[in-house]
């Protein structure tokens, strides 16, 4: 382990530094101001750190913010995102000063934290902290699996870096743990953090909840670590970024004490800098101690804005580099390079999915956690960009990509990847990969420890990021384990979360149907939620409709026998689909005409016209839900004719078959409830 340096302070910032960093500064102040809300302290005091890494090492082209080989920089503490929107604007992305005036307002690219897709330049949602430093650890993840798949002696078509601005916030949250150990494990050399230590946080000084060494901490993950001591010193902070760029086996964290709100006579290192504007006179105050004029807001100096925006000529002559680069190595190498365009742009080769299974009855029973593995393993062998793992349950998420190798410090070409125990850190780092883009990341772990790592699922779906969770352990039906590890109300959680597609098959079949609607969208985040236990195979010469059915999110699997209309609906999903057709026999030889529709997924069931929908669930006849989760969801869902047959509490510690007949999903149980709903709506009537 080399010994911390410490890189002593002094030197002020030469004259056009010190203007473009009070530009910075002065800009974020009036943003703030004029916005009457937000966080001027973290952009006063980490301007001329940004201002050091951007103005003379970040590779970047302001004209094409998703050129493939740039760096990445997240500014993991969201709050401070006048200082981003400051400097993409100063640096020549399309981000008008307009934009910059109307922070934090309706419709405008400047919103209150920073908001992927919203802002050019802009490379990841940040805000609730610690996300940003996980993702990075994700980006440099998905740099190091491409590097090692492309590059070839005398073309390196992948070598950027991914810089980090994080606060102390950043440095608190356990996910920082997770992903810094994971990333210092992995040797992720290219992965570099400033981290802006200003001791104040928002109840005051970090001393009331933050006193750990973070550099022995970050030392003993295995990173290389710097301090700087003056935030200001503009050389000092270059000469560490210098040597951490320079430290390819290790990530590197460079501790920098910064000084909230630096420069305010009233708020400079104290918390009230943090999350209201300093106010009109603080304001004149600051400017007016850093040398700065009162008016015009907004102020740009010529000499600065001429500085920065240099970075498009260099930007644009880096990107031409590249590209004549990547021309070079297509000449040596056309399908590689071919392939490497392929995935960047997230297209699937022909016949991506031509060979996947198909299984019949004779196969079952089968959980589905083991069809999709067998689905992952025919998709592994066509789809080489598949890079995934598991969160420490490989054996039994059955997420191994056989014969892929392992991500690993030796091998970066591997694709296996061992999150380790750190189910947060991993959706953080699959949503940083799938940022980067050129993998398809995918992860797996209990369903129940989806809770682990809901933050950045909500992130990856507010964000449209191609994620794919394998969730598997589905229910109470896991048995024995019992009821912390029994999911109840994580499905209807999961389903809530806009822009999440989950899915619950129910059989092999539907499982592989549902892995091909997660390789095929591209627009957001799917969530495969699979059983522990064996379910029979359900026969497709019996049941055609499983192919198109499972697209659609619900479907008729098995109609009223007489073809009639039905006098009872069986709405059911994964496991429970096979209890409610046996129910739906045993109703018919009692005299009930009841319809079998399985829904794989409610979230692209609602999705589908009204028409369809109707179809599958004629208005007016009543529904019995039967679900092993949560009843919550399935009554708004279908209307006032339903009875739900689900799990309102927790789960029980018993083999699964005595847990699941306990709880009521039973044949019996489902037709005595459906003759409840038939009697009571007819006692109505
Ligand atoms: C997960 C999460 N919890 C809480 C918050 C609310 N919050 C915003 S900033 C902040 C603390 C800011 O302290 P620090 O990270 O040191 O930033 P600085 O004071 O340097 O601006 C908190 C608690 C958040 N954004 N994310």
């Amino acid at each position: 382990m080399t010994p911390s340096t410490t890189l002593s302070p002094t030197v002020a910032p030469p004259a056009l530094d010190e203007i473009c960093i009070n530009t910075l500064r002065f800009l974020a102040v009036d943003m703030v101001q004029k916005a009457k809300s937000g966080h001027p302290g973290l952009p006063l005091g980490s301007a001329a750190m940004a201002y050091t890494l951007w103005d003379r090492f970040l590779k970047f082209n302001p004209r094409d913010p998703s050129w493939p080989d740039r760096d990445r920089f997240v500014l993991s503490a969201g709050h401070g995102c006048a200082l981003l929107y400051a400097l993409l604007h100063v640096t020549g992305f399309d981000l008008p000063l307009e934009e910059l005036e109307r922070f934090r307002q309706w419709g405008s690219r400047t919103p209150g934290h920073p908001e992927y897709g919203k802002t050019p330049g802009v490379e990841a949602t940040t805000g609730p902290l610690g996300q940003g430093l996980a993702d990075a650890v994700g980006m440099a993840v998905a740099e190091a699996a491409l590097a090692a798949r492309f590059n070839r002696p005398g073309h390196h078509i992948v070598d950027h870096y991914t810089y980090v601005l994080a606060s102390d916030g950043d440095l608190e949250e356990g996910i920082s743990s997770e992903a810094g150990s994971e990333a210092g494990h992995l040797r992720l050399g290219k992965l570099i953090v400033l981290y802006a230590n200003n001791h104040i946080t928002i109840e005051g000084s970090t001393e009331l909840a933050f006193t750990e060494d973070r550099m022995a901490r970050f030392a003993a993950f295995g990173w290389h670590v710097q301090r700087v001591e003056q935030s200001n010193d503009v050389d000092a902070v270059a000469l560490a970024l210098k040597a951490a760029r320079e430290e390819r086996g290790r990530p590197s964290l460079i501790l920098v004490r910064t000084h909230i709100g630096f420069g305010s006579p009233h708020k400079q290192d104290t918390a009230a800098a943090h999350g209201e504007p300093l106010g009109v006179e603080e304001v004149r105050l600051t400017k007016e101690g850093l040398g700065w004029p009162v008016t015009p807001l907004f102020h740009i100096p010529d000499e600065a804005l001429e500085h920065f925006r240099k970075a498009v000529t260099r930007g644009s002559a880096a990107q031409a580099d590249w590209e004549s680069r990547l021309k070079a190595f297509a000449k040596d190498n056309a399908e590689l390079a071919a392939e490497f365009q392929r995935v960047i742009n997230r297209q699937l080769p022909q016949r991506w999915d031509a060979n996947l299974p198909t299984f019949t009855s004779g196969d079952g029973p089968m959980a589905t956690r083991i069809a999709s593995g067998k689905t992952i393993a025919v998709l592994n062998s066509r789809l080489p960009e598949m890079t995934g793992g598991s969160a420490d349950l490989a054996p039994s998420t059955f997420t191994n990509m056989d014969g892929a190798g392992n991500f690993e410090p030796e091998n970066w070409a591997g694709r296996n990847m061992h999150f380790g125990i750190r189910e947060h850190a991993m959706g953080a780092i699959l949503n940083g990969m799938a940022l980067h883009r050129g993998v398809i990341p995918f992860g797996g772990t209990f369903l129940i420890f989806s809770d682990y790592m809901r933050p950045p699922m909500r992130l990856a779906a507010m964000n449209g990021l191609p994620v794919i969770y394998v969730f598997t352990h589905d229910s109470i039906a896991m048995g024995e384990d019992g009821p912390t590890h029994q999911p109840v109300e994580q499905l209807v959680g999961l389903r809530s979360i806009p822009g999440m597609v989950v899915i619950r098959p129910a059989d092999a079949n539907e499982t592989v149907i549902a892995w091909q609607i997660a390789i095929g969208r591209k627009d957001g985040p799917v969530a495969l939620i699979l059983t522990r236990q064996g379910l029979p195979v359900l026969d497709l010469a019996r049941y055609p409709g499983i192919y198109e059915g499972v697209a659609l999110g619900g479907y008729i699997l098995a109609d009223s026998s007489s073809g009639a209309k039905p006098d009872v609906i069986l709405i059911a999903t994964g496991s429970e689909v096979h209890l409610a057709l046996e129910a739906r026999d045993r109703l018919g030889s009692e005299g009930v005409q009841a319809r079998v529709v399985s829904v794989p997924s409610t979230n692209l069931f609602s999705l589908q016209s009204e028409q369809y929908r109707d179809k599958v669930l004629p208005p007016g006849i009543p529904l019995l839900a039967i679900e092993a989760g949560a009843s919550l969801g399935w009554n708004s869902y279908v209307g006032p004719q339903i009875a739900v047959i689900g799990v309102d509490t927790y789960g029980a510690s018993a083999p699964g078959p005595v847990v699941m007949d306990h709880y009521g999903f039973t044949v019996e149980n489902v037709c005595k409830q459906a003759h409840k709903l038939l009697g009571s709506l007819k006692k109505k009537s």
